[in-house]
Parts: structure tokens; sequence; C-alpha cells
């Protein structure tokens, strides 16, 4: 089904998976593959069939940071006058859940994507890092706050300043990182843990989404406040009712989407 220069979609049950295709630049993200995740994420989003995605990229790289070949030319009018890769906010404002699945580098750019999924999935082999600073510039898609919010500013600091990757294992100590997998199963493993959450009521799988992303935006009380109000809010739904009524009847709950 796909019909994409950069990216190949597919579709698994009612698992969207998305995959980075560039593989002579180590799935490097440029201005074709922004074009094409943004179409992709739409189509998953307009989907009803669809309650998870899947991005992930090749054994080798989930993505090697931005194109340094598209950037190299490119001075500050014609990044600011282009907002380049201000898109990318089109991609963070998905409603529904994705995963990254990050095998091998997931440097710069490849960072920043992965850590705009709801969490990471990550293969034995993962490697992440924020290099920008060997080449001049800084994080520009959300390293220096996605990462410093993820993992605390030890850390994000030492990445962020140093250059040095981080080990799966690390990665995962530190908070980024939600799971680790063998390399071998990773896009089956991601895939089914997707279907896992597509199989719940979508409704309240937005809201939780909602609420925990609130916890980055807002103070304590406020957060609180917004967490009761949106699940009073959940209440109102025809799958909380059939939620709760299944569970009391030993049943699984047939969920309407409604
Ligand atoms: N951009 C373009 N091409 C790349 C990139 C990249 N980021 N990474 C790798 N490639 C290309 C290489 O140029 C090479 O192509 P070719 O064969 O034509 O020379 C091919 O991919 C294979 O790469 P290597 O031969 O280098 O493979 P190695 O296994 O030797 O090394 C590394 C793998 C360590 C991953 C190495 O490729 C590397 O260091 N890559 C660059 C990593 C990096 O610096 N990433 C940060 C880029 S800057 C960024 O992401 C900023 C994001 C914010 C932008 C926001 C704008 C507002």
């Amino acid at each position: 089904m796909s019909q994409f220069q950069t990216i190949i979609v597919e579709q698994h049950g009612a698992v969207t998976l998305i995959r980075l295709n560039r593989p002579d630049a180590l799935n490097a993200l440029n201005s074709q593959v922004l074009a094409d995740l943004i179409e992709a994420f739409a189509a998953y989003e307009a989907d009803a069939s669809q309650g998870c995605a899947v991005l992930t990229g090749s054994e080798k790289a989930f993505a090697a940071g931005a194109d340094i070949k598209e950037m190299s030319n490119r001075g500050f009018s014609e990044m600011f006058g282009e907002n380049y890769f201000g898109g990318f906010d089109r991609v963070v404002a998905t409603r529904k859940p994705w995963i990254a699945a990050v095998a091998g580098f997931a440097l710069g750019g490849g960072c920043e994507l992965a850590m705009m999924a709801d969490f990471i999935i990550a293969a034995d082999t993962a490697k992440f890092g924020q290099p920008e600073v060997k080449l001049g510039v800084a994080p520009g898609m959300g390293g220096s706050q996605r990462l410093t919010r993820a993992v605390g500013k030890a850390k994000a600091m030492d990445m962020c300043i140093s250059g040095r990757m981080m080990d799966v294992h690390e990665a995962e100590r530190a908070g980024l990182v939600s799971r680790i997998v063998p390399a071998a199963t990773l896009v089956e493993d991601a895939i089914k843990a997707a279907a896992e959450i597509a199989a719940y009521p979508p409704l309240a799988t937005i809201a939780n989404k909602e609420m925990v992303n609130a916890a980055f935006e807002t103070g304590l009380s406020a957060g609180l406040l917004f967490e009761r109000r949106l699940f009073n809010g959940l209440c109102a739904t025809a799958d909380k009712r059939e939620g709760m009524v299944a569970f009391v009847e030993k049943r699984k709950g047939a969920w309407s989407g409604k």
C-alpha cells in the first residue's frame, strides 16, 4: 500500500507499520522524509481501522540524524524562512498512539524523532546520541528539551556537549527507553505491543496520552485537575460503561469507540 519515496507503510491488522527507508543514508531525515511522514501519520490518524502505529528504521539505523548534506548549504535565512523541520510538530500532534521501534543508530534528529513517540522499544543494538555539537550546531528537533525531561539534566547535558552515545542499557536505566528486546524480534515485538494497545478503547487511549503529556506542560495541581476532569469525561463514554459491565460480567469488552 506504500506510495511513498522514503518510507514503507504496511498495515498489520490494526497496527500501521511505518519504516524509514533511505538505506544509503542510514535513514537520514530530509524534507522528503518529513513530507512522507506527515502524510503517513495523517492517513493513520484518519483510518478508524488502525489503533496504534509503529515507526521503525533498519537493523543498522533507526535514523542517523537530519540529512547533513541537505542542511550543509542552508544558512539562517533559509532555515528560519522555511521553518525547516517545523513540520515535525504535525507528527507530534498525532492523537492516536505510536511507538518508536529503534535498532542501531538513533542520532541527532533520529534520537529526537524517537523521542516524539509515545514510548520507545529498543533493540539490544540501539545507540542514542545528540552529536550535533560535533557539526557546530545543537539539537533542533526537541533534543535539548525532550531528552532533558526524559533523562534529567546530568545525562542530557553530558550527551549534548560531549556528543557521546548511550547504549541501550544506559538509555533504559536513564528512562529514555521503555523496553529492550532482541534485535532479531524488534519489529515483531513492537507490532505485538502495538496490537495490544490497539485493542483497547480508543478514546481512553487518547485520554491517557493527553494526561501523561500534560505532566510535561503543567504544574502538579493543574495536571491533577486535568486528569480528574478527563477521568470524569471518560465516564460519559459508551466504552467506559461497556468496560466496567464486562468486568463485572467476567467477559471481554466489545468496544464501540464511542
Ligand atoms: N546525513 C546525511 N548522510 C548521512 C548521515 C546524516 N546524518 N549519517 C550517515 N549518512 C550517510 C553517510 O554520508 C554515508 O553516505 P556515503 O556512503 O554516500 O558517504 C552513509 O550514510 C553511511 O554512513 P557511514 O559511512 O558514515 O557509516 P558508518 O557506519 O561508518 O558510521 C555513523 C555511522 C556513526 C552513524 C556516521 O554515519 C555518522 O556519524 N553520521 C552522522 C551522525 C550525526 O552527526 N547526526 C546528527 C546530524 S545533525 C541533526 O540531526 C540535527 C537535527 C535537528 C535539525 C533541526 C533543524 C531545525
